[in-house]
């Protein structure tokens, strides 16, 4: 089976939980959709927990693309000739918007790992695709974090450039494609329609499935074969 959640943002125990509940396992896939990092607890333990994970595929979310913006500049070393030059003021307005997004958790814990791990963090948040279109059960998906912005019908999907995928969600009152399901997740459902707080939202040929979890709702999960949905709450 194939399966798609997103917007995890550290919640590992409850990532682990529904694994569990699904009953993942070796010949199942598991895309996830971005942020995965930030606000949550355990941001880290949970990319290190992916990373393992041969079926497991992530598609970048702003959240990534401005931990990796951050951290890559930030884990330069500092030696006499770079010392005034290797930070700007961009570098440092970047760092102070991510910390106050949600990443400084993140950074905590980034800080505590080895310079290998840290790098090998480094490499897998740069292997994170713009996003995946797959077929499954005849059904065809676009997997993407927030949406394809500003969209156009005829534009192929690979022409859609990092900025265009990852910050603007779409319009869930239109159509977009009449034969593909557009996944996404970025926006808490209960943002898209209040009636569905924590819960997954199909319709118009979207596929919501940020439940909000980390904002003590539920984390969703939904197969790409039977269109079933998984609601794991948010411990306490
Ligand atoms: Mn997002």
């Amino acid at each position: 089976m194939i399966y798609v959640m997103s917007d995890l943002h550290g919640c590992y125990q409850e990532y682990l939980k529904a694994l569990e509940v699904i009953g993942f396992n070796d010949n199942d896939q598991l895309y996830v959709l971005g942020d995965i990092v930030d606000r949550g607890k355990e941001p880290i333990k949970l990319l290190q927990d992916m990373m393992m994970r041969s079926n497991v595929f992530p598609i970048i979310g702003n959240h990534e693309y401005m931990a990796l913006t951050v951290l890559r500049k930030f884990c330069v070393e500092i030696t006499q000739e770079n010392v005034e030059t290797h930070l700007d003021e961009e570098d440092m307005e970047n760092f102070y918007h991510w910390c106050s997004d949600g990443g400084k958790v993140t950074l905590e814990q980034f800080r505590k790992l080895s310079s290998e791990e840290q790098l090998d963090i480094l490499d897998y948040l740069e292997e994170f695709s713009l996003l995946e279109e797959i077929s499954v059960n005849g059904r065809n998906f676009i997997l993407v974090h927030a949406g394809l912005y500003p969209f156009l019908p005829d534009k192929p999907l690979e022409e859609y450039q990092l900025e265009e995928v990852i910050f603007k969600s779409p319009n869930y009152d239109l159509v977009y494609f009449a034969d593909k399901y557009l996944v996404s997740g970025h926006k808490p459902t209960i943002s898209i329609d209040k009636k569905k707080r924590g819960q997954i939202i199909e319709k118009n040929h979207h596929i919501a499935i940020d439940c909000g979890c980390v904002f003590g709702m539920n984390l969703g999960v939904y197969c790409l074969d039977t269109g079933e949905k998984w609601y794991i709450e948010k411990e306490k």
